[in-house]
Parts: structure tokens; C-alpha cells; sequence
């Protein structure tokens, strides 16, 4: 754990007692502050309370009086649609609010750094598509590569959960939009930008909203390094923005469109090769093609990102290429979970929004293709200029009817995943692939993506075992 500092003796108020706004209250005691909970849940205030922690209704008059800070996790509303009750409150008494990734770059730093040959370092990734994919990989990478790495933010472990930092380690971050818009402190040493698509746009108050949240990375610590993917013109703009012109190398771009061979530092993936360039010089070069954990050119992307960042920390070529080869991939990302009769079987449950689902429509051929949940802003009309591998869609979800009348393709409704399964491998031949990728959020019918996954792969199973 990492002990807050800063807050010695004060009280601080936590709104959100799931894995981020535990993490905090423990973080925050361990500092010797006073953790106030709150949570809507009364679930989650019990188990709070169960630990020890003080709950009080936050929304009640007077709350703040006393009050340091406010501390939000990340998936509670601070400004869009319309701010928490709780944090307008504590807007309306002139109380600082942050959350738990604020209060992590403020207190990361010990006095053991003092006998450390080379301090802990952070790299923070952040993006639309592919930062838990590319987070992953660089704690991969660096774990084979013998140095010491944790992983957390995002991808599942509260950032103030980790454990202090030894001499020369790296703390890998995935940090969404909801945490970097609202972190009072984002200092990483290595800043990684993999693209840019709508999502969570109604938390944001549109795409403007969205990239500035994003940006704040870049703009309030200033990183050492920021590794930025370009193949949309908001990465573009953010590069040229850090970067002193071409050939300033403390920016690295990244694309899989192009070809960079500029005077700067640069990573692109052409034809399944990921190259790396440096003062017009070619540095680096590795096959991307046999690598099984990263399948699709969005795979490249990432693994361009996490070969980027990793060569920024000073790891040689050869040693990421071995690491890239033996990653596991994450469950519910472009997931092979069976192979039976020919038919291979892909869980990509993850694929929440429609520009990851045209990613994992573009990294297979001859899909049958289980789709469809509760439809983000925006609509799907992009998925018909990616369907052509598409043989049939069998749609899932509340709206499945309404889901399937956009596709361009042969669509079944089938409404639960156990119908779609079933009538998939019902139809599927040898070569096909038969892939989970709903466009969509899975609310409607699950409690998160991960669920939905785990019934795809259990139905799968029970069909293969039957
Ligand atoms: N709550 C309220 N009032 C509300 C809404 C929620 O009190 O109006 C309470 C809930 O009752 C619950 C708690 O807030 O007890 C949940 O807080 P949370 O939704 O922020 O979830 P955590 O468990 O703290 O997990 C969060 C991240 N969740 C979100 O951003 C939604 C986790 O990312 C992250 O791994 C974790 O912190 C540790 O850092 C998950 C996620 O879904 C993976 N992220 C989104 C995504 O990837 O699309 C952004
Ligand atoms: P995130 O953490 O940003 O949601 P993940 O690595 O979990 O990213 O991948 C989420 C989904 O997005 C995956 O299911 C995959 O289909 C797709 N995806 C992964 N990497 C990329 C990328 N670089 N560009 C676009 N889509 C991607």
C-alpha cells in the first residue's frame, strides 16, 4: 500500500467504496488522515464500516465543514451528465475534489528513494482502445525482463494498492478518461496516447470534453517521454503540440497506417513488421506475424506503444521481441477460448464500443458474429464498413431487434447469448471463427463485460461438451 501523505490529522471525505475508494480509506488512514466514507449502496457502506471506517451522508448540510478534501472514485459523475450530489456539495463549500490517482503522484515519492541508484518510475497509458492490452504488455515485457513492475489503475487494482516502489522499478498505469480528467497531480515519467474514438461520451459532454480529459496527462506533469499513437488527428495534434518540431525525440510517434522515418524518434507496424526509427536511422525491426497473443493490426498498435515505452526505459530490442512472443493476451481481448471441428473460438467481450469491434472484425476472417447490448452514442453505423468477413450476425440484448435492423449483414435476432451460441455453432464450418464482439455495453444484460464473456465461454463449452 501507499501511505497518503499530506493529510496527517485531517479528515478526508471518500465518496465510492468500491476498489478505488477502499484502497483510498486504508491509503489514507495508513498516512494518518481520517477517512469519511460514503457510498449510495448501503452494501458497500457496511463492508466499509466492517473495516473500521467512519460513514456519513455526505450530502447532508454541513458535511464539508471540516473537510481537506474530496476523494471520487472514478466511475461516479463529477461533472457530466450532472455532478454527484455529493460532489456538487463539495463544490458549493469550495472543497477540493480528486481522487485516488491525484493522491498517488503526491505521495509515491519515499525517503528510501534517497539510497535508490535509480528512483521508481511510473508509465502511465492511456487512450480509447488498448490500454489494458498495452499495459499488460509493458508489465510483460519488463517482468521478462527482469525488473521489477506492478501493474494497476484501470486494469482492475486500485493505484494506491501497490506496494512502494525498490531501486529501479517501474509502476505500469492504465488510467481511463473518468481518472485523468478529475487527478489533481499526473506526473508520470513515460506518458503512452494509443488512439482516440468516441466513448463515455455522456461523462464528458462530448468528444471535446473526452480528448481533454485524456490530454491532461500530457499538459500537467510534462512526462519525460510521451509515446503517442498519430493515426488520428487529435494523437497528431497532441504530438506536434509536445514536440519541439520533428526531430524532438522526447516525444515518440506511433502509427500503423504509415510509414515514419522522420529525423525524430518513431515506432509504426507495416504489413504484420513493427520498425523503429531514430534520426533517420532504422534501430530496431521485429516479425509481428507468429506472435499469438496479438492478433490485428490494432494488436500492433499496441504492441508498437509498449515496444516504445519499454525502449524508452533503456530495454534492447531483442528482449521485448522474446517477451512479445510469450504473452499470454488478457482475458476478454481477442481471447481464442476453443478450437473444435476447425471452428475457432474468440472471446473479445472487451470490444465495448464500436471502433474496437471494427478492430477484432479486421483481425479475422469468415466470422460468425456474436454482437449487439446496450448501443453508446454515436450509433453503429461504422461496423457496416467493416463487416465484409462477416458471414452472419447473431444479436444479443434488450434491443437486439433494433440492434440488428442497422446491420448491413444477415442478422438472427437471438436476444440471449445461450440462443446465439447455440445457433452459431449450429451454422459454423471448418475455417470459420465464431467471435464475441458485442459493439456494445453489456449493462443491459450483465453486470459488466467480464460476465458476458465468461457466459460466452461457458456456453461455447457446454456445446462443445455436449
Ligand atoms: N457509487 C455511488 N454513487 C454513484 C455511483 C457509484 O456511491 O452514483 C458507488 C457504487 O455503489 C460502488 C462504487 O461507487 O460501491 C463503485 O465505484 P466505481 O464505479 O468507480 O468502481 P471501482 O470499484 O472503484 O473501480 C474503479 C474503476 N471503475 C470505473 O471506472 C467504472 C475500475 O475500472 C478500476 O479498475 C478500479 O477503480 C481501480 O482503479 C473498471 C472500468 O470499468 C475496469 N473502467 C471503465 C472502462 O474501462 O471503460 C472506465
Ligand atoms: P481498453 O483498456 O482501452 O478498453 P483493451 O486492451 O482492454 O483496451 O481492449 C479493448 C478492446 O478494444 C479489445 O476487445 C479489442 O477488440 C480492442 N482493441 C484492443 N487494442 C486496440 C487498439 N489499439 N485499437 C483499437 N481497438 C483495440
Amino acid at each position: 500500500m501507499i501511505a497518503v501523505k499530506g493529510f496527517s490529522g485531517q479528515k478526508v471525505a471518500v465518496l465510492g467504496l468500491g476498489r478505488s475508494g477502499l484502497a483510498t480509506a486504508r491509503a489514507l488512514r495508513a498516512g494518518g488522515a481520517e477517512a469519511i466514507c460514503w457510498d449510495d449502496n448501503p452494501a458497500a457502506r457496511e463492508t466499509a464500516e466492517g473495516e473500521g471506517f467512519q460513514c456519513l451522508d455526505l450530502r447532508r448540510h454541513g458535511a464539508f465543514d471540516e473537510i481537506a478534501t474530496l476523494i471520487v472514485s472514478p466511475g461516479i459523475p463529477h461533472l457530466y451528465p450532472q455532478p454527484n450530489p455529493v460532489v456538487a456539495a463539495a463544490l458549493e463549500a469550495g472543497v477540493p475534489v480528486d481522487n485516488d490517482i491525484g493522491l498517488f503522484f503526491r505521495s509515491f515519492a519515499g525517503p528510501e528513494w534517497n539510497n535508490y541508484d535509480t528512483p521508481p518510475r511510473v508509465i502511465a497509458v492511456t487512450g480509447s482502445n488498448g490500454k489494458s492490452t498495452t499495459a499488460a504488455l509493458i508489465h510483460h515485457i519488463l517482468s521478462e525482463a527482469g525488473r521489477e513492475a506492478q501493474l494497476a489503475g484501470n486494469i482492475g487494482r486500485g493505484v494506491l494498492d501497490i506496494d512502494p516502489g525498490g531501486d529501479g522499478s517501474v509502476v505500469v498505469l492504465e488510467l481511463s478518461s473518468y481518472q485523468t480528467e478529475l487527478a489533481r497531480a499526473l506526473t508520470p515519467d513515460v506518458a503512452v496516447f494509443t488512439n482516440l474514438s468516441p466513448d463515455h461520451l455522456d461523462r464528458h459532454g462530448g468528444m471535446g470534453g473526452y480528448f481533454a480529459a485524456k490530454r491532461r496527462l500530457f499538459a500537467e506533469g510534462g512526462p519525460d517521454r510521451a509515446v503517442i499513437g498519430i493515426d488520428e488527428a487529435e494523437g497528431a495534434f497532441l504530438a506536434g503540440q509536445l514536440a519541439e518540431g520533428p526531430a524532438d525525440d522526447r516525444v515518440i510517434r506511433i502509427s500503423v497506417e504509415r510509414k515514419l522515418t522522420g529525423p525524430g524518434w518513431q515506432v509504426f507496424a507495416r504489413k504484420g513488421f513493427l520498425s523503429e526509427y531514430r534520426k533517420g536511422r532504422q534501430t530496431g525491426s521485429i516479425d509481428l506475424r507468429g506472435i499469438k497473443g496479438l492478433p490485428g493490426a490494432h494488436n500492433h498498435q499496441n504492441a508498437c506503444a509498449a515496444y516504445a515505452a519499454c525502449r524508452s526505459l533503456g530495454l534492447a530490442p531483442r528482449v521485448i521481441e522474446d517477451a512479445l512472443h510469450s504473452y499470454p493476451g488478457l482475458p476478454h481481448r481477442s481471447q481464442i477460448i476453443a478450437e473444435a471441428g476447425g471452428v475457432t473460438f474468440v472471446n473479445d467481450s472487451k470490444a465495448t464500443n464500436v471502433d474496437s469491434a471494427v478492430k477484432a472484425l479486421s483481425a479475422f476472417k469468415k466470422i460468425r458474429w456474436v454482437c449487439g447490448g446496450l448501443e453508446k452514442e454515436g450509433g453503429i453505423d461504422a461496423l457496416n464498413g467493416a463487416s465484409d468477413q462477416v458471414i452472419k450476425a447473431y444479436v444479443i440484448g434488450r434491443e437486439a431487434a433494433g440492434f440488428a435492423m442497422q446491420l448491413k449483414v444477415e442478422a438472427q435476432v437471438c436476444t440471449t447469448m445461450a440462443a446465439a451460441v447455440e445457433q452459431a455453432i449450429a451454422d459454423s464450418k471448418a475455417g470459420e471463427t465464431v467471435l464475441l464482439a458485442p459493439a456494445a455495453a453489456s449493462f443491459d444484460q450483465y453486470d459488466n463485460f467480464e460476465q458476458r464473456g465468461d457466459d460466452f465461454a461457458a456456453q461455447v463449452q457446454k456445446h462443445l461438451n455436449a
